[in-house]
């Protein structure tokens, strides 16, 4: 007889310590069952399950409670038939239960991965030894290294299941019809050989893979579990399997306390908490079936992509014929570039393409359900925009600003409308940036907030709230960590030698490139209209721009660019510019800080910044500036966030 164990535990089916322990119990009764022959292990609520519950690393990780493992042994040493029926997402810890089966078969919409290092750990539960024994070990340690997902259909390939097929939605009857069920020979992962010899090469190539991709923290810190990774999965290969195992376990104990998992756990609760606004009416969100953009500039192409990428037409608006071509050959060109990339088939990128229209009339946007401004960053030209579409666009629809300073309610103001009014600020390049702050006006209704934050899962952005206070969440802090960069500059400290210490600290990139690279022209005018800001004060702003030294668009900024090229180059001229106000303005010279002491200096504006926003009610918890500074200016997930790692500072001061 088989017996069905379904993991039914929402929402995702967790293993938790209390639920394992319910698990095998259920496991301890078939084996004591003489009429059971075979056992077969489902899931339920649309999942397989996601694996260990995250929770239980916060308390202190105790692996003499029920685990995981311990299901996994009781399977590895049953004489029963184990088949793992997954119908859905099968993660980490249940992907390894999954491996201790005999069998496993999986539907075609199932993903399967062991997602781990993401979380700062490696699979622990005996990932390392039975991947790499089942599948190409070469390509076991790509998916780890990874944490990659794979469909059905590459597990099939890959030799990761034994079929696709159907599940029975009776939970009775999970896997009937499942090959070989019913023959009751045992197939433990843990007795096959690991499929590939071992060479430096094999275990260098995917290491440097995952770097290039960015999934492995830089070596000095967040890198630690991708060393142990490939440790474990050596183990593999060098040792018999039980004690692979048993390295696997130790190495997997000591990562749980490390500060880069503690760090990349943070980050992964606080991207959940995002859309829970507190005090919020519950709201339907409406369907966003089609856009309207207005601005054919950098963002507004880039934001007209992220619709088309996400399957929703979309109309762009020039007031010229000249300017709606031009919009339309960049995005095409974008499009090309793709192509050209191999992240797009020519067909793709032909379909996508035609999802765009392109007009120089605001009538063609009368029917979108959202339209988004895109325009230069000037309040009378947005409002000038605002009254105009507030006239043509349909009762109901929705506008949005994508500012990334001005006042959303005084824009708001002209229209109609204000409940339906908010703040949907993209970051540049907007296809490929992940951030999206939603700003919040003071009359923008539950349903509006609701609608934005679906739509931003749908558009595959992560989106934090903002209030609507003066560059949001973002770019307040921002102009507050550029201040302090600049100081550094105007005491001395070369920017080149600045932007190397934040980036040794971490960061993607330094505040001169940053600058550089969103064009200092575009801080100059945020100046313009903020005088009080400490940033303004600043005379290196204005002499920058007088003399056409915008950043790499004009082939000067704080460092010189070759023509074409995006290599900065230290520039001594700057230096002497920064000499020449510090003398000016009696600063007085301290040019021998040391990296630790830079980095410090500008995560500490930043992080008191962070302090203000929160004071201010601008951010709702410490966790969504985290998101914001990981998602939107390079900040190290490894290092959890500027308010995470002020947290951790402290407690280990
Ligand atoms: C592991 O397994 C270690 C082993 O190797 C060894 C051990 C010895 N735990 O993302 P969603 C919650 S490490 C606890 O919005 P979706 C989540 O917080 C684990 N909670 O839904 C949220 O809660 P709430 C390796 C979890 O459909 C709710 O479920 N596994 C876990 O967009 C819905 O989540 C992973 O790293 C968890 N493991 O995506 C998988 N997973 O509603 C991580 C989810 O209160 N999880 N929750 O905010 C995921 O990738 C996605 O959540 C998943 C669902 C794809 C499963």
């Amino acid at each position: 007889m088989n017996k069905v164990i379904t993991l039914d535990n929402p929402p995702v089916n967790a293993l938790s310590f209390a639920y394992s322990e319910k698990i095998l119990k259920e496991i301890e009764a078939a084996e004591n069952d003489a009429s059971v022959t075979s056992v077969t292990i489902t899931g339920a609520n649309g999942y397989f399950s996601a694996g260990v519950d995250v929770n239980d690393f916060a308390k202190e990780w105790d692996p003499s409670g029920t685990t995981v493992r311990d299901i996994i042994e009781a399977i590895e040493r049953s004489g029963k038939v184990y088949i793992a029926a997954i119908d859905g997402v099968a993660l980490g810890g249940a992907l390894e239960l999954a491996l201790a089966c005999d069998r496993r078969v999986a539907t075609a919409r199932s993903k399967l991965g062991l997602p781990e290092i993401k979380l700062g750990l490696i699979p622990g539960a005996g990932g390392t030894q039975r991947l790499p024994r089942l599948i190409d070990a070469q390509a076991a340690l790509q998916m780890m290294l990874k944490g990659e997902t794979v469909s059905a259909e590459r597990a099939l390939e890959l030799g990761l299941i034994d079929v696709i097929m159907s599940l029975s939605n009776d939970p009775e009857h999970r896997a009937e019809g499942a090959p070989d069920e019913g023959t009751h020979t045992k197939r433990r992962v843990s007795e096959l050989k690991v499929k590939l010899p071992p060479s430096t090469q094999a275990f260098a190539l995917p290491y440097v893979i995952a770097q290039a991709h960015k999934t492995v923290p830089p070596e000095e810190s967040g890198g630690l579990a991708a060393h142990k990774l490939i440790d474990a999965v050596q183990a593999a290969f060098e040792l018999p399997f039980s004690r692979g195992l048993a390295r696997e376990y130790r190495l997997f104990d000591e990562l749980v306390g490390s500060a880069p998992s503690l760090a990349l756990r943070h980050l992964f609760f606080a991207e959940r908490e995002l859309s829970k606004i507190p005090s919020l009416p519950p709201a339907a969100p409406l369907e966003i079936k089609s856009a309207g953009v207005v601005g054919g500039g950098t963002m507004g192409t880039g934001i007209a992509i992220t619709f088309a990428n996400a399957g929703i037409p979309v109309t762009v608006v020039e007031p010229s014929a000249e300017q709606v071509a031009k919009a339309r050959q960049t995005i095409f060109g974008m499009f090309m570039h793709q192509v050209k990339r191999g992240r797009l088939t020519q067909e793709e990128a032909w379909k996508r393409g035609q999802s765009i229209e392109f007009s120089d009339d605001y009538a063609a946007l009368g029917e979108c359900d959202l339209v988004i401004e895109a325009v230069f960053e000037n309040m009378s030209v947005k409002k000038e925009v605002f009254a105009k579409l507030d006239a043509v666009v349909k009762p109901g629809a929705i506008l949005a600003s994508n500012t990334s300073t001005l006042d959303i309610d005084e824009m708001a103001s002209v229209t109609k409308r204000p409940e339906q009014f908010l703040g949907l600020h993209f970051f540049a390049p907007a296809n490929i940036m992940k951030l999206l702050e939603i700003v919040r006006g003071k009359s923008t209704s539950a349903q509006t907030l609701a609608t934005a934050f679906k739509l931003a899962k749908q558009l595959r952005k992560v989106a934090v709230l903002s209030a609507n206070a003066f560059g949001f969440i973002g770019n307040r802090m921002f102009f507050e960590y550029t201040r302090e960069a600049v100081a550094l500059a105007e005491e001395g400290v070369p920017p080149a030698r600045v932007d190397a210490a934040m980036k040794k600290f971490g960061m993607a990139m330094g505040p001169f490139a940053t600058f550089d690279l969103s064009g200092i022209d575009v801080f100059w005018h945020v100046a313009q209209g903020r005088p009080d800001l400490a940033l303004a004060r600043t005379p290196i702003l204005d002499r920058l721009y007088e003399q056409k030294r915008l950043g790499q668009k004009t082939g000067k900024g704080f460092y010189t660019y070759a023509e074409g090229s995006r290599e900065a180059i230290r520039d001594e001229e700057i230096e002497q510019l920064f000499a020449q106000l510090a003398k000016k303005a009696g600063v007085t010279q301290n040019p021998d800080v040391s990296d630790a002491e830079i980095a410090q200096r500008i995560v500490g504006a930043l992080i008191k910044s962070g302090e203000e926003i929160l004071r201010d009610g601008v951010a709702l918890r410490p966790g969504d500036i985290d998101i914001v500074w990981i998602y939107g200016y390079g900040f190290p997930p490894y290092r959890g966030g500027p308010m995470f790692h002020s947290q951790q500072e402290l407690a280990h001061a």
